[in-house]
């Protein structure tokens, strides 16, 4: 009797130990599961506010509709996974003439680090001198090519003249190559991310002297003769010329209208005050871009951290000795 009361208490313990064990076993898969396909698959997201605003102290919006993109507008793992099965290529031109061939190392080497990461990219290096490109090791699905151009006795001449050769790159190759194209200055340092959050038709970048000042006091071209010129109580942001992109035939109508109006500026002998960035302001006036991005994408060292509404620096010039660095002065 008592042997069979003992039996009876073990078998019910051991039922009772075997559900319990049932039930951890089905708590673990549950949550397991489903944090599994929160980290692998971003199943979950935070609820999107429509009336709380992600960044109060800064504008986020033209008045066109366009975004104006500050850390803090955009969520990275939802552009993240927006792009995970993007299998394009972002093409990026950056020159290299005469003795700017070494920005180009920190140029490739930071770029690898925070740009497109994940993404594929195709660089486009411009110089004179082909054996002066560093061996930079690109991760997989990215690539360079080189592209040989003349020098010119003048920087201006070397800056503006990038419009030309963009231009007869795009004909030629880039249209074929990839969906994207950024156009940057090599003199400069990527310091944090910059990725898909600037893929868009039209991208221009607000420069970072002047993105709070009142547009009369834009650097624009105010001559008259010039097909720069932008008159006096017009204007919407000033842009910077050494950073803009979008889709490939978008960048390449900017291109092809600043190169026809330099040409044209070259034939009345007018330079205009900025070279091409004044060009590219006048295009942005008429054709207004799609994004805009903040200055964090394009900084000055000289500026310092910037104010309060800069709360992170992605790419930023370089301080240069400009006596040094150019053929002219
Ligand atoms: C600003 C613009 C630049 C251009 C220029 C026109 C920014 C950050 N920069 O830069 O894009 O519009 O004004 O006045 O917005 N280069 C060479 N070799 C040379 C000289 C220039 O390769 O000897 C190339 C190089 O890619 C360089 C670019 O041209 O980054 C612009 O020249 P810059 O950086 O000297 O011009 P800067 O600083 O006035």
């Amino acid at each position: 009797m008592v042997a069979c009361r003992l039996m009876d208490t073990l078998y019910r313990s051991l039922q009772t130990r075997m559900t319990i064990r049932f039930l951890l076993i089905c708590l673990l898969l549950f949550f397991g599961v489903g944090l599994g396909l929160i980290f692998f698959y971003g199943y979950y997201c935070p609820q999107q506010s429509s009336n709380v605003p992600r960044r109060p102290d800064v504008l986020t919006i033209t008045p066109w509709l366009a975004p104006i993109v500050w850390e803090g507008t955009f969520d990275m793992a939802i552009i993240k996974e927006s792009f995970k099965f993007y299998n394009g290529i972002i093409a990026t031109t950056v020159f290299a003439v005469a003795k700017y061939t070494r920005y180009l190392q920190d140029f490739l080497e930071t770029a690898e680090k925070h740009y497109m990461v994940g993404l594929n990219v195709h660089f486009y290096v411009f110089t004179d001198q082909p054996a002066a490109v560093p061996n930079v090791t690109l991760a997989a699905g990215r690539q360079i090519s080189i592209i040989k151009v003349p020098k010119f006795s003048r920087w201006q001449e070397i800056s503006m003249r990038r419009m030309e050769f963009i231009q007869v790159a795009i004909e030629e190759r880039i249209r074929h190559e990839a969906d994207y194209l950024f156009c940057v200055d090599v003199d400069m340092k990527f310091h944090s991310h910059v990725g898909a959050e600037i893929l868009g038709k039209l991208v221009g970048v607000l420069n970072p002297w002047l993105h709070k000042s009142a547009r009369d006091n834009f650097s624009y071209e105010r001559r008259l003769i010039s097909k720069a010129y932008i008159p006096y109580g017009q204007g919407d942001y000033y842009y910077a010329g050494g950073f803009f992109g979008g889709h490939v035939e978008d960048v390449y109508k900017l291109v092809t209208t600043c190169r026809k109006n330099l040409e044209a500026d070259k034939l009345v002998e007018v330079e205009a005050k900025w070279q091409e960035e004044s060009h590219v302001n006048h295009y942005m006036l008429l054709n207004k871009p799609t994004k805009v991005l903040s200055p964090e994408y394009l900084w000055d060292e000289e500026l310092g951290s910037g104010g309060s509404e800069i709360k992170i620096i992605r790419y930023a010039t370089i301080r240069k000795n400009m006596k040094e660095v150019r053929e002219n002065i």
